[in-house]
């Protein structure tokens, strides 16, 4: 029997006092997907230092995907972010949803400082502002949950070049910018096409890279 093709997506609870989560509300449009013969499987994460980890680290196991790309807001950007790099460091500013706020603490005791995705990101931004849709390369992915579960995939992958992985910020949606002056939004429907868009891309260099390694042999 063939492995099944699958591209894990996910996306977090509510934080911070909103109501929802663009994070969560995007992907979750994209479940069932599928793209470039693999199955999107969406799920979501709690806002939560080590939690959203450990559920992390069960998907990674029970759906054994070929891509991995963790999703979160960040009120206060104006575009879907290609995160370059996870830090290893937890810094909270706000206390997660279980009201738990680290300072200056490993996320791995005694792990590399630092992980770069391994998404194609810049072949990713090309192909985000060629559909129309506002990207940026981010070098910091901050030091909260959103950079605890980034460099926790990167950690958890770092033994299957195979797997690709890496995390994407995402601006509020508009309902939410009307509770927060001056601070920009995306429509949820560019952010959904935006991910399908970084997705495919991926997907695709996946195969470029098979064909590569297929000639080297
Ligand atoms: N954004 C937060 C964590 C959850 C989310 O959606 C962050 O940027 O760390």
């Amino acid at each position: 029997m063939t492995k099944p093709l699958r591209v894990l997506l996910t996306g977090f609870d509510p934080f911070g006092g909103e109501s929802l989560n663009p994070s969560w509300e995007a992907v979750r449009r994209l479940h069932g997907h599928i793209l470039r013969g693999h199955t999107v499987v969406a799920a979501q994460l709690p806002t939560c230092f080590g939690k959203s980890r450990a559920r992390l680290q069960t998907l990674l196991k029970r759906q054994a995907p070929q891509l991995v790309v963790c999703v979160g807001q960040a009120g206060g950007r104006s575009r879907i972010s290609l995160e370059r790099v996870a830090i290893n460091v937890d810094d909270a500013r706000i206390p997660d949803n279980d009201g738990r706020q680290p300072v200056d603490r490993p996320i791995v005791r005694g792990g590399p400082a630092a992980y770069f995705s391994t998404l194609p990101i810049k072949a990713q931004l090309q192909a985000l502002q060629q559909a129309g849709i506002p990207a940026e390369i981010s070098q910091t992915a901050g030091t909260f949950v959103c950079n605890h579960v980034f460099y926790g995939l990167m950690h958890a992958l770092r033994d299957s070049p195979q797997v690709r992985g890496g995390f994407v910020h995402i601006p509020f949606l508009p309902q939410q910018a009307v509770a927060h002056a001056g601070a920009p939004s995306l429509a949820l429907e560019t952010i959904v096409t935006g991910l399908a868009t970084l997705i495919d891309r991926a997907l695709a260099r996946r195969r470029d890279m098979k064909v590569q390694a297929g000639a080297t042999h």
